[in-house]
């Protein structure tokens, strides 16, 4: 018999765990803490580990439970109380005292320990992740520090509606990637309310993926004198070169949009999510544990993990414009027949449960 001992390699997997995160960046009001709020109530529904750390001194109601927040540290009243300072600069003042005393943050970061995925929610002063330096530092230590992580920048749909603040999304999301310098995803926040903004000149994904923005022109003349528009095209042409920028799109509620965002963060930071053994399958999974082990899909091993469907339900450009644009109400509707439906069928079971319970308790 031949035995090829120069063949026996170790194939054992080292898995060694760093922490993951996310800085979420974007302009204020662009839904930064409503998608930390909503990740932490997602990811504590699947069982995976998730903190928000508020970086924002000027966030008074936060949404979410908070792990670290920065008002602890200093907030944005007693620095405009104590040095005279208007919102901005006391924001600026703020976030290079954060950078100053980075070994406060760094020691709550560690309590959180080494598999912990952190969610950064920033303040929406555009400059801080665009040209001011504090972040970008406290960025590279997490970095040093071990840190996985990928900015979420966050821009308000409602642009796309119009061609010239398109443009001014782009180059915004284009210097963001610049200056942070890490994974970066683009999201077009708030997508469940663009139709009530009226017809888009282009399909959803003209603006997703955003190529052949030579189309932009025709509306950028109309809109605006021939000087500006002339600049805007030469910028819109800067963009098309870096071949950089594209957005993924996120409507906060709905279950599927941010699922599709987090994979695609996910692919981003090269995070790989494997369930603790005794959570219940996902939803998808068609639960096959009476028959061969051979039969059962190993939903839960790494590689398949790994390897899964990047592409969920609904997550292709054409089904989200379906979804969100062109046939909203009949999606709505369905939905609200599902929910209806699902409430009355729990209502059924707990009341079968009550009456059981009371049969049994008077025989
Ligand atoms: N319809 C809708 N509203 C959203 C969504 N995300 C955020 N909002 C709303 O947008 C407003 C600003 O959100 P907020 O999270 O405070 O923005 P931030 O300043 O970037 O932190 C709030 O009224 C949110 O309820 C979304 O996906 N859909
Ligand atoms: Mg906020």
């Amino acid at each position: 018999m031949f035995v090829s001992t120069w063949m026996t390699v170790d194939f054992t997997v080292v898995i060694e765990q760093m922490p993951f995160g996310e800085i979420v960046c974007g302009s204020p009001g662009s839904g930064k803490s409503t998608y930390c709020y909503g990740k932490h109530q997602l990811f504590t529904a699947i069982n995976r580990p998730i903190a928000v750390v508020n970086l924002d001194p000027a966030n008074d109601t936060i949404p979410y439970p908070c792990a670290i927040n920065i008002s602890e540290l200093i907030t944005l009243k007693d620095v405009m109380g104590e040095f005279g300072l208007g919102p901005n600069g006391g924001m600026l003042y703020a976030m290079e005292y954060l950078e100053a005393n980075f070994d406060w943050l760094e020691v709550k970061l560690k309590d959180l320990g080494s598999d912990a995925y952190v969610l950064f929610d920033l303040p929406g002063q555009v400059e801080l992740s665009t040209n001011h330096d504090s972040i970008k530092k406290i960025v590279n230590r997490l970095v040093k520090n071990g840190f996985r992580l990928s900015a979420v920048h966050l821009c308000d749909a409602h642009y796309i509606t119009d061609a010239a603040k398109y443009v001014s999304v782009l180059l915004l999301s284009l210097r963001a990637m610049l200056h942070l310098e890490l994974p970066h995803v683009n999201v077009l926040s708030k997508i469940d309310l663009l139709k009530q903004y009226g017809e888009l000149e282009f399909n959803l994904d003209f603006y997703t993926e955003v190529q052949d923005l030579s189309y932009l022109e025709n509306s950028l003349s109309l809109s605006l004198p021939v000087r500006f528009s002339a600049l805007n095209m030469a910028m819109v042409s800067l963009v098309e070169d870096f071949s950089l920028v594209g957005f993924e799109t996120l409507a906060v509620e709905d279950k599927n949009s941010m699922l599709n965002l987090t994979r695609a963060i996910d692919r981003a930071t090269g995070y790989v999510f494997v369930p603790p053994p005794d959570s219940k399958p996902p939803p998808e999974v068609v639960d096959k544990m009476d028959t061969a082990p051979d039969l059962r899909p190993n939903a839960y091993g790494l590689f398949s993990s790994a390897v899964g469907p990047i592409k969920g339900p609904l997550s292709d450009i054409r089904d989200i414009q379906e979804r969100w644009i062109d046939e909203r109400e009949v999606y709505d509707a369905y939905e609200n027949r599902q929910w209806r439906k699902e409430g009355d069928a729990l209502r059924d079971g707990l009341s079968k449960f009550e009456q059981t319970g009371q049969s049994t308790a008077t025989r």
